[in-house]
């Protein structure tokens, strides 16, 4: 049967993080299992995967947004509908853990992102001198920025493929499916929440 016939639950999944994280070599080593170049994406990378969540097939979106600096303002048009959100640090470029850190607390201000969980990936641990899994949580200070959402930190190399399937195995498994009832209720706050702003204007 085909997509649209069926009633196969959907994910979309938005992954950010800044530019040269390592985004797009994730998302194909994911889906293609193969070493790729990339080059700055510009706009967006969007793939679909099948996966099983709840011995259920589902079917996941994966939306892998520009992370440069000039793309940043246009995230927030794909925080809508996330199931979940993946951010993709460079463990190893420890200048811009800061501006990193920073980006990732303005995207998980969203409204629209409000309890949805987040897989924070600490890539190329390839890389000799990268942060460890610990490290990361401590400098994102995850514990006190993630209260009210769910969270997971996963080590990974994108490069040579450590840690990706866990990633997406991750991900898929803290996904809130629209049928998910935290799902429905963070849906319905969201929906009472925007009728009453709109309704003081
Ligand atoms: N050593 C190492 N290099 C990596 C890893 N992942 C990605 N890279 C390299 O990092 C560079 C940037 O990777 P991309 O996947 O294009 O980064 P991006 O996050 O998609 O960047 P934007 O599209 O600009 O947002 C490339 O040269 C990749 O080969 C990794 O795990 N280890
Ligand atoms: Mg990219």
């Amino acid at each position: 049967m085909g997509l649209l016939g069926s009633k196969q639950p959907q994910a979309q999944i938005v992954m950010l993080g800044l530019d040269n994280a390592g985004k797009s070599t994730l998302l194909y080593k994911l889906k293609h299992d193969g070493s790729v170049t990339t080059v700055p994406t510009i706009g967006f990378n969007v793939e679909m995967m099948d996966a099983m969540k709840n011995r259920r097939n589902i079917a996941v979106t994966v939306w892998d947004v520009g992370g440069q600096r000039g793309m940043r303002e246009h995230w927030k048009s794909f925080h809508h509908d996330a199931a979940a959100v993946v951010f993709v640090v460079d463990s190893s470029d420890l200048e811009r853990l800061d501006e990193a850190r920073r980006e990732l607390e303005n995207t998980l201000r969203s409204e629209q992102l409000r309890g949805r969980p987040l897989v924070l990936v600490a890539n190329k641990q390839d890389v000799s001198g990268a942060l460890t899994v610990t490290e990361i949580s401590d400098r994102f200070n995850l514990r006190k920025l993630c209260p009210d959402r769910g969270w997971f930190v996963q080590p990974c190399s994108a490069s040579t493929g450590y840690g990706v399937e866990e990633a997406f195995k991750r991900v898929v498994q803290m996904a809130k499916l629209p049928s998910d009832p935290g799902a429905m209720k963070d849906n319905i706050k969201g929906t009472v929440h925007y009728i009453r702003t709109n309704s003081r204007q």
